[in-house]
């Protein structure tokens, strides 16, 4: 028996013989949207009144089991049957209940699974609790069932990490009773067959196995400890406990409080911010992604810091590399740099050596650039000086193939310019990696004034290979993330003149969740590379523009940052402390500014800094440099450092509100000049 009932066309019946198949088909990744929820109640609750029906299966159709709630419901009233309403009627079906699942069971797709009686998965699948991703935390019996079937640490895991987990480790941690060998319908339906007339487990009823209370209280403290501020890991391990403490079912009702209760939360929101703006950076007019060529061998000009983390991601990603250095000498220096990263790794434990060897032998490192010959791609990471790349791109393009394509990792310089004297400009790209660019997930891929459709299409579609963050970018000095973040450090460095101190400035943003304040980032990165910059940059400055002398007197003092054991910190004693010859150096330029002093709240110090960050944001989106707004947001939560519970710049400066930040922008145009004039599209969306 077939029926699909019209009034619900997401979930279908089938019978085979004494079984009831109901599958639903809800794409793209069958979330559990209200139709799913009260099609699929409905369904289960007729098949276990049907006297010829001995037993369920529950499947779904397309490429995967359910994905989870529907977030496009997040935030709206919710509308019955709950989801958490719908596990319950499955788990008190009186005939035995088999959820078969493929592709991603996430959230409330595995919450359903496990209010089934049995579980089979594909061996391909993946299941997973990602809630806390989201802000949220498990909300239809998930830290209730999970800890009864598995126990509580490994529960404790999987709900407050929000990973996913393969068909392998289900099976061990005993989330599931079988893998499906090939045909996972078919292997359910015999196994609801067998299950028939047998008593029945149900998960809720389950007593949480025996544990080592210590450790757990260990485990406990580490997921604190490593949430650094974000609410959800927490709240989520606190319901987990309940299962120890109480009835299924009155742990099911505190998971309801708590996440209706974070879903209106900043924290959430942000996340859900995020999650949004990760599905919606590549989705540009006229981009059709599918045009990416093929690439399957790459060339990389440099084996540097930058040459060599580009390499090791592209050789994680399984291409083929080619490294070329300037001589036999940089080459060899190349290759150790490359095969130490390699050794740290497999030392770390985070790879074995077998596979660091395959990865190795993927990388060929050598001074002849006519290796580069039949490369699809060839990347540059040499100095970042124009004439260096132009002059290198000009004889790229005699060794290569005349499709490939010419990518330049540069950080401020223009690709246009990079491609002035290539042939075919259509094939030259920006990609510009953050270092260690085989860690960091940001990629800008810079889109030049030639560059064709299919070559952008083709940088992204090797950046996502690479499992990077790929986002989109037009020329401008410093493109999204290093343009609006030299107006962050301006507004950092302009404060000290105004009585703010390094200490308190580090404070406010680290207790805003960033993992290390600015000074502090100033010093680890090097306070000389910034000087040099200035120093080339020096002749074109605007005389009108305020300028700070401080961190290029703490250079001419030869107080470089961390490197030479003090900069706005003092490094002698291993750990940052204020420095004394900063202090001097600070109060001294503030002398000669003759500002007016005063003190800064921490909320000060933010606000100022998101108005100076969300204002060079609204510029770029005026110019079309960045996109979208979420575009910036990604950038910073990938690429900067920031905790994706914050957002990113644009997301928290609507947080504090659009008219405070245009009154403190406006602040800043009266005092620190034109560079700091307000956006005309921050004006507007203030206004809107
Ligand atoms: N709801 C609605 N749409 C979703 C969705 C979801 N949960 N997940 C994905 N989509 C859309 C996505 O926007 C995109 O749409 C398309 O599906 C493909 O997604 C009570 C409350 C499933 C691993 O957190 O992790 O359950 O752009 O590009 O790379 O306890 O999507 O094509 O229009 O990401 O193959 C828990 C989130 C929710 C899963 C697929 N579930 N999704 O990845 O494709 S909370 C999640 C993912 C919950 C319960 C609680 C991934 C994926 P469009 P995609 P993908």
């Amino acid at each position: 028996m077939s029926s699909t009932d019209n009034a619900n066309p997401v979930i279908t019946r089938r019978d085979d013989g004494a079984i009831a198949i109901l599958t639903a088909d809800n794409p793209p990744v069958n979330a559990t949207s209200l139709a799913v929820r009260s099609g699929l109640k409905a369904a289960v609750e007729t098949a276990d009144a049907d006297p010829a029906i001995g037993a369920i299966v529950i499947a779904c159709a397309g490429r995967t089991f359910f994905a989870g709630a529907d977030v496009n419901e997040f935030g709206r009233p919710p509308q019955k049957p709950i989801l958490f309403e719908l596990c319950n009627a499955i788990e008190a079906c009186s005939k035995p209940v088999v959820a078969a699942f493929h592709g991603t069971a996430l959230g409330g797709g595995f919450e359903i699974a496990l209010a089934s009686h049995q579980r089979i998965m594909k061996a391909d699948a993946r299941a997973g609790m990602p809630e806390v991703l989201l802000g949220l935390t498990p909300g239809a019996g998930g830290t209730q069932r999970l800890p009864r079937l598995i126990g509580l640490p490994a529960a404790l895991d999987l709900i407050t990490s929000g990973r996913q987990i393969k068909a392998q480790e289900a099976l061990k941690l005993g989330s599931i009773d079988a893998i499906a060998e090939s045909d996972l319908l078919g292997e359910a339906i015999a196994m609801a067959r067998a299950a028939i007339g047998k008593p029945i487990r149900r998960s809720g009823d389950l007593d949480v196995p025996a544990y080592d209370a210590a450790a757990v209280e260990e485990q406990l403290a580490a997921v604190k400890k490593k949430a650094r501020g974000q609410t959800s890991p927490v709240e989520a391990a606190t319901l987990v406990m309940n299962a120890v403490k109480g009835s299924t079912q009155e742990g099911i009702a505190a998971e309801r409080e708590a996440f209706l209760r974070l879903m209106d939360t900043e924290q959430s929101k942000a996340l859900r911010h995020i999650f949004a703006a990760e599905r919606q950076a590549l989705k540009i007019d006229g981009l059709d992604l599918s045009s990416a060529r093929e690439v399957r061998h790459i060339g990389v000009v440099g084996a540097g810091i930058m040459g060599s983390g580009i390499s090791i991601a592209m050789a994680d990603a399984g291409y083929s590399v080619t490294v070329v250095e300037r001589d036999e000498e940089a080459a060899s220096k190349g290759r150790e740099r490359i095969g130490g990263t390699y050794a740290r790794t497999v030392k770390s434990g985070r790879i074995a050596q077998a596979v660091a060897d395959e990865r190795l032998a993927r990388i060929n490192v050598g001074h002849d650039a006519n290796a580069f010959t039949n490369c699809d791609l060839v990347i540059e990471a040499v100095f970042d000086d124009l004439q260096v790349k132009q002059e290198l791109f000009e004889r790229l393009s005699g060794i290569v193939r005349d499709d490939c394509i010419l990518a330049t990792n540069t950080s401020y310089l223009n690709p246009n310019d990079i491609a002035a004297h290539v042939a075919h400009k259509e094939r030259v790209v920006g990609m510009h990696f953050f270092a260690p660019a085989n860690i960091m997930k940001l990629l800008e891929v810079v889109r030049a004034e030639h560059t064709a459709p299919e070559v952008l299409a083709t940088a992204i579609a090797v950046g996502k290979r690479l499992g990077k963050q790929c986002v989109v970018a037009g020329v401008c000095t410093g493109f999204i993330g290093n343009r609006i973040y030299a107006s962050y450090r301006k507004q950092c460095e302009f404060m000290l003149e105004e009585g703010a101190t390094p200490t308190e400035i580090d404070a406010a943003m680290e207790s805003f969740g960033l993992p290390m304040g600015p000074f502090r980032a100033f010093d680890l990165s090097g306070l000389d590379i910034s000087w040099a910059l200035r120093k080339r940059q020096a002749a074109t400055r605007d005389p009108a523009a305020r300028y700070c002398v401080i961190p290029d007197r703490l250079c001419e003092a030869g107080q470089f940052g961390q490197k030479s054991g003090a900069g706005y910190y003092n490094y002698a004693s291993g750990k940052p402390v204020p420095d004394a010859k900063a202090a001097d150096i600070i109060e001294q330029a503030a002398k000669e500014k003759g500002l007016p002093r005063k003190t800064f709240s921490a909320d000060d110090i933010r606000r100022r800094l998101i108005a100076a960050m969300a204002n060079e944001g609204g510029k770029e989106l005026e110019e079309g440099v960045a996109l979208r707004e979420s575009d910036i947001d990604l950038v910073f939560t990938n690429g900067y450092g920031w905790p994706k519970w914050r957002g990113g710049p644009m997301f928290q400066a609507r947080v504090m509100g659009l008219e405070k930040i245009v009154a403190e922008v406006r602040e800043m145009q009266a005092r620190d000049g034109s560079e700091f004039t307000l956006s005309s599209w921050l004006e507007a969306q203030a206004q809107s």
